[in-house]
């Protein structure tokens, strides 16, 4: 798929290693014709074991190889040495990855923060060798057991972006250029709408050295539930924050009227899931430094019963405010 840049949601298959053999063999050294049994365990499987990373920031990377193989554990030899165990093989994934079977959307687990694990296909157990099958009555068995199957699953990944604070606004809002100001984070910026086409984390940091993430996602119209401009699914990376910005464009350039926006943005909101509805919010009335913006305001005050924030997130109006606000209402890391 030409262009393809980032990819929120992918499907992979996932082999554990089988065990090796156990090995059936007898001792044969010069001076002992008539050893005993000698034959080694198989090595046990590698497992397969997602691992959260912060160097990934997308599925991209599983989308183009989605087979992932660990290694077979080796079979058992002579003079009871055992087989090599099967590597691990550890998959990166960006934090914040929730996964499930495919047929079954039975739940797996998820990796949430850097540098955790989740085993998602066990390694099968390497076979017994012969040697362990000898007993007074039964000296020379030859017996030995294959080893076990690796599991191979199916999985569906889903990546949530993990941020602190999520940003709500129709397109041309100015949501990239408020990230652009608020953090080193630089999302493209562009006097259109959907320039944002996929989500960007941006850290805000303090002089006290603590920082929070801030999720800059597209921007979100009236049917988007519907699939109108691109749909509603992106509104995932906004489900594990703790606190919603509304950006509202209160100078209406594009045509339409800020109130109306923000009834229209809860609306999607509510029709993706309720629940975020209930998450603690602010609005802020972006583009104040255009004329026609204080009369919008007044409108919008009157009609949402709201007291937004007043900024210009192009000059940089009121933006310390609003990081002072947002150390107020957050939960540092
Ligand atoms: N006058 C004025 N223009 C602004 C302000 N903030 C952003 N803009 C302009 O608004 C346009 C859209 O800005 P973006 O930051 O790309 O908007 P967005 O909400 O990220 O848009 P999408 O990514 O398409 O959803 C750009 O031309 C910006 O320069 C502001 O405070 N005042
Ligand atoms: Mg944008």
């Amino acid at each position: 798929m030409k262009g393809l840049t980032f990819v929120d949601r992918c499907r992979i298959k996932v082999f554990a290693g089988n065990g090796g053999n156990g090995a059936s063999t007898f001792r044969r050294e010069k001076y002992i014709p008539k050893g005993g049994p000698d034959g080694g365990d198989g090595g046990n499987g590698g497992n397969v074991i997602l691992k959260a990373t912060t160097d990934e920031s997308s599925l991209l990377h599983l989308y183009y190889q989605p087979l992932q193989r660990a290694e077979h554990g080796g079979r058992g030899q002579s003079k009871q040495m055992y087989g090599r165990t099967g590597e691990d093989l550890y998959v990166k994934v960006p934090c914040g990855v929730e996964v499930r079977i495919e047929d079954s959307n039975e739940w797996v687990g998820e990796v949430i923060n850097d540098g955790d694990e989740l085993v998602v296909a066990r390694g099968g157990k390497g076979g017994l060798g012969n040697m362990h099958f000898a007993t007074p009555t039964h000296q020379t068995p030859t017996e030995c057991t294959n080893g076990a199957e690796g599991e191979q699953k199916t999985l569906i990944l889903e990546l949530k972006s993990v941020a602190d604070v999520g940003l709500v606004g129709y397109p041309n809002a100015g949501k990239s250029t408020l990230v652009g100001a608020l953090t080193p984070a630089h999302p493209k910026v562009a006097p259109y709408p959907f320039t944002t086409l996929h989500p960007v984390i941006g850290t805000i940091e303090y002089e006290d050295y603590s920082k929070f993430h801030i999720a800059d996602i597209p921007g979100l119209i009236s049917g988007a539930h519907k699939g109108v401009g691109l749909g509603h699914d992106f509104l995932r990376h906004i489900e594990r924050t703790q606190f919603l910005l509304y950006v509202i464009d209160m100078a209406g350039i594009d045509g339409r009227h800020p109130a109306d926006d923000f009834k229209n943005l809860k609306e999607e909101i509510r029709q993706y899931r309720e629940e975020l509805l209930e998450r603690p919010y602010l609005v802020v009335a972006n583009k104040m430094d255009e004329a026609q913006a204080e009369t919008y305001l007044k409108e919008f005050v009157e009609r949402t019963g709201e007291q937004p924030l007043l900024i210009s997130a192009e000059l940089g109006d009121g933006l310390d405010e609003l990081k002072k606000i947002l150390k107020e209402r957050l939960t540092s890391r």
